[in-house]
């Protein structure tokens, strides 16, 4: 049988999902695309399941779409549209909208789609020795994956269009620096650390992060009277789990809440 190219390990309140095709540093092909989807789906189905890593097997995060998988017949053009609205596009929503927090641990190279599938993710630590490689300019396609619409956001249009159409590797620790990820970490400590917030994640109000991630997604593109309307909707939502109901009852008894991540 061949190697899973997604491998899932749950933990504690947690999953950890890892790419593993690592002798192409993880390049996406549709099986890896297949699994990833699967696993994915079936941690948001896993009530116990309340935060996600995303990571690499080998040297490599993701290296993007495996280019061997795009070898051209002469005369016939790829439809690349059909392979973003069938595989990247959705991915990109559902880990935007997953109903728990999710960690990007990269823990090497993260180039083209796999760049931006990393910067999808909700908390991005990377490893020192990672680097992000927006690398469609030098195969003549665009930022796909969301990178258009993220990069300028998370760093600034001079930047943004720097990193696009350069395509030159972005270090971990300036990515850090440009408010491009959450944190640059030593190599070594990349795990433990992504293992620490998902085991902190795992305790926490998940319904109220899940609002949480909704709202300051929809803020991206709202006015501020349309904020203050959709803030409005979520609290509401949020007020009626029991984790506010005991977060509130902790804070009065001076003691750690327990929360279920629940929503009723
Ligand atoms: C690879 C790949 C790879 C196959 C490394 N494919 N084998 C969406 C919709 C539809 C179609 C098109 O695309 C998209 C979105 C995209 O993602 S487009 C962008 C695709 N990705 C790239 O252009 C990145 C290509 N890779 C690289 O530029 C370099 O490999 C990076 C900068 C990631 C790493 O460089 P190095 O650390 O020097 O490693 P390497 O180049 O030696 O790669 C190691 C091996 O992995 C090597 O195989 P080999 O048999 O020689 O050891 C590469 O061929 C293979 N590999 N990326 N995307």
């Amino acid at each position: 049988m061949a190697e899973a190219s997604v491998v899932v390990e749950a933990r504690a309140g947690y999953r950890v999902v890892t790419l593993n095709r690592p002798d192409r540093l993880n390049a996406f092909n549709e099986a890896m695309h297949g699994e990833l989807r699967r696993a994915v789906e079936e941690a948001d189905a896993d009530e116990a399941c309340r935060a996600l890593i995303l990571t690499g097997a080998g040297r490599g995060f993701c290296a993007g779409q495996d280019l061997s998988d795009r070898v051209f017949e002469e005369g016939k053009a790829p439809d690349l549209s059909s392979t973003l609205e069938r595989l990247y596009n959705p991915l990109v929503r559902r880990i935007r909208s997953l109903r728990m927090p999710v960690i990007g641990a990269v823990n090497g190279v993260a180039a083209g789609a796999g760049a931006n599938v990393a910067l999808a993710c909700d908390i991005v630590l990377a490893a020192r020795s990672a680097k992000f490689v927006q690398a469609f300019a030098r195969i003549g396609l665009v930022p796909d994956s969301g990178g258009t619409w993220l990069l300028p956001r998370l760093v600034g249009r001079a930047r943004a269009r720097g990193l696009a159409l350069l395509a030159e590797p972005l270090t971990a620790e300036r990515a850090e620096e440009w408010g491009l990820i959450w944190k640059a970490v030593d190599d070594a400590a990349l795990m433990d650390e992504a293992h620490r917030l998902a085991a902190h994640f795992a305790t926490q109000p998940t319904v109220g992060l899940a609002l949480t991630k909704q709202a300051l997604d929809a803020a991206e593109t709202n006015d501020l009277d349309a904020q203050l309307d959709l803030e409005r909707d979520l609290q509401g939502e949020a007020g009626r789990t029991p984790d506010y109901a005991e977060g509130v009852r902790a804070f009065f008894a001076k003691r750690p809440p327990a929360f279920t991540g629940r929503r009723g």
